[in-house]
């Protein structure tokens, strides 16, 4: 196989890793938890890994474990990263004995079911050092909830004389990891299950998660095109660039890259959402900042828009609920042809706001909004183009207000929509240690009988060998929410915090970067080498948060 310069240094690169890790480990059992809310439902749901002690990796003696099979998966969207959890499994289940072996299911959680996988061996695994993307074994969305499918995956341990199987996956996955935990040690059948938080949408974390692996070097990247977007905005001064930016619901994404590169503007759906705005309201924001910019000069600008936007719009969340229950149920809007037979039957099926609403939207929109959901329930909001509704909607409004003589600018946008671009970069620095010291981690908990335990390192603004390795149950992350019509224990999803520092110091610095000649930073791209300051540096997001 070819590859580039950059491809074969990053085959060599060592990653950092905390002092814990460098050596002998020890574990130290830290006070027992509980769940962050419900504490009686979650209890009851889960008696077997319900209330267990945190656990902290200490350097420790060596000590002699048996050989552990142990079977790995990726569930869910790609994460800058999985790769080098995968590789820092391996040489921690190798290094508490060489006769361990290491099985990847193959394409996510289904290759548990199906029973599809392949061995890990040293020669694959020396492949995909430091390397983007989940193609070594392949991911997948497919939901691992129900008993016949955990009896499945016994099977398959079985056959493989699998004891552990590590889940690398977000806060549904995990949440499922818990379930199949508890099934496991119900059962006595021998398996232990680990977690490990990933998503580049930055939506797991907590007080004990710091962040998802991914989320630092996605968000470098888009910081990177943004700037590289604002530098040739600010020569040609000529494009209003709108750029929806990936992250699901949660607008992380958006906020840790206006924090990069000092947009003119950036919508935060919690914001949104807490003020009650409409879509209205929000092309009213834009219209003013891009007046103001004109009646300076300055007709050009960038503004990001977090992909979940939609979702947080009062009227659009009930417009898109009624849509939910109408598809689910509906197998008649199915055997409808063309897109306007399917406006048409919606149309007359919405109640009367939402119907008035649904109608007034741009058709590619609408037609977005009744596409299939996601095997989790959810609309799947990379593929609706809110970036191009708001151009048009601004250009409407900039158009009115021409006629009328308050808007004097040249009004030409360009759409932008970075995700897919991110999502299996070459991880930076920070995500090859903190993904690779996560997988060392999580073999650790292997090797001391753990289950139902998330692995984690903490400290993570602090240099690589400060960090603190350990695991938390995965109870201790779960409430009771209502997941399709029915309450579930689920892993509480983290939404941009409006008290929390990033977004305050986002909040206090918007105006001046609004109407500001040259507020624009250029991050640049992900430097793999040279100096710490430039190299290693963690987001603003996690920073600020450290800070406070
Ligand atoms: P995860 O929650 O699985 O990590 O998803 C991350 C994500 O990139 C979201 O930001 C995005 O909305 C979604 O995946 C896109 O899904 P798909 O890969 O199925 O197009």
């Amino acid at each position: 196989m070819q590859k580039s310069p950059l491809q074969i240094a990053r085959g060599n690169y060592n990653p950092k890793m905390p002092v814990a890790l460098q050596g002998s480990v020890a574990i130290q059992e830290g006070a027992l938890t509980q769940s962050v809310a419900d504490q009686d439902e979650i209890k009851q749901l889960f008696p077997n890994t319900y209330g267990l002690p945190v656990i902290s990796l200490v350097p420790g003696d060596a000590q002699p474990f048996p050989a552990v099979n142990v079977g790995v998966i990726l569930s869910g969207g790609q994460a800058p990263g999985g790769h080098n959890v995968i590789a820092g499994l391996f040489d921690g289940l190798k290094k508490i004995n060489p006769e361990s072996k290491l099985y990847g299911f193959l394409n996510g959680p289904s290759g548990l079911i199906e029973n599809k996988y392949t061995e890990l061996t040293a020669d694959i695994i020396d492949e995909y050092r430091n390397t983007g993307g989940f193609d070594i074994i392949g991911s997948g969305r497919t939901k691992l909830e129900e008993p016949w499918q955990f009896d499945k995956g016994i099977e398959a341990c079985k056959q493989l004389n699998i004891k552990a199987i590590v889940i690398i996956g977000g806060d549904d996955s995990n949440t499922n990891a818990c379930v199949l935990a508890e099934y496991y040690k119900q059962k006595n059948a021998g398996i232990q299950v680990i977690g490990c938080p990933k998503t580049i949408d930055g939506d797991l974390k907590n007080a004990q998660i710091e962040t998802s692996f991914g989320f630092d070097t996605a968000c470098k990247v888009y910081g990177e095109l943004i700037g590289n977007l604002q530098r040739d905005a600010n020569s040609a001064k000529k494009y209003w660039h709108f750029i929806r930016l990936m992250g699901r619901s949660a607008s992380h994404i958006a906020l840790e890259c206006a924090l990069q590169a000092q947009p003119n503007i950036c919508i935060i759906s919690e914001e949104v959402e807490a003020k009650n705005l409409t879509l209205n309201d929000i092309v009213e924001q834009i219209v003013n900042v891009i007046v103001a910019r004109a009646d300076a000069g300055l007709n050009f600008g960038t503004i990001l828009i977090p992909e979940g936007l939609i979702e947080f719009i009062p009227a659009m969340r009930r417009l898109i609920a009624e849509l939910n229950d109408l598809l689910a149920t509906n197998d008649e809007f199915n055997t409808l042809e063309s897109d306007d037979e399917k406006r048409q039957y919606v149309k007359a099926k919405l109640s009367h706001e939402s119907s008035q609403l649904y109608r007034d939207l741009p058709k590619g929109i609408a037609r977005q909004l009744t596409l299939d959901r996601d095997p989790h329930g959810n609309v799947m909001v990379s593929q609706i183009e809110t970036e191009k509704l708001l151009i048009e909607m601004v250009a409407k409004r900039l158009a009115i207000m021409k006629g009328e003589g308050t808007y004097k600018g040249k009004f030409s946008a360009l759409n932008h929509f970075f995700g897919y671009e991110g999502r299996c970069a070459i991880p930076s620095n920070f995500d090859a240690d903190y993904c690779y010291s996560l997988g060392r981690t999580a073999a650790m908990l292997i090797a001391e009988g753990k289950s139902g335990y998330m692995a984690i390192v903490q400290n993570l603004t602090k240099p690589a060998d400060e960090w603190q390795a350990g695991g938390i149950p995965i109870t201790m992350m779960m409430n009771m929410e209502k997941r399709n019509g029915k309450m579930k224990p689920v892993i509480q999803k983290a939404l941009v915090d409006l008290e929390g520092e990033p977004f305050k110091y986002f909040a206090a610095h918007r105006d001046e970067w609004a109407d500001a000649h040259a507020s624009y930073i250029y991050p640049g791209p992900i430097q793999y080498y040279g100096p710490s300051e430039v190299c290693d540096q963690p987001t603003r997001t996690l920073k600020l948060e450290h800070q406070a």
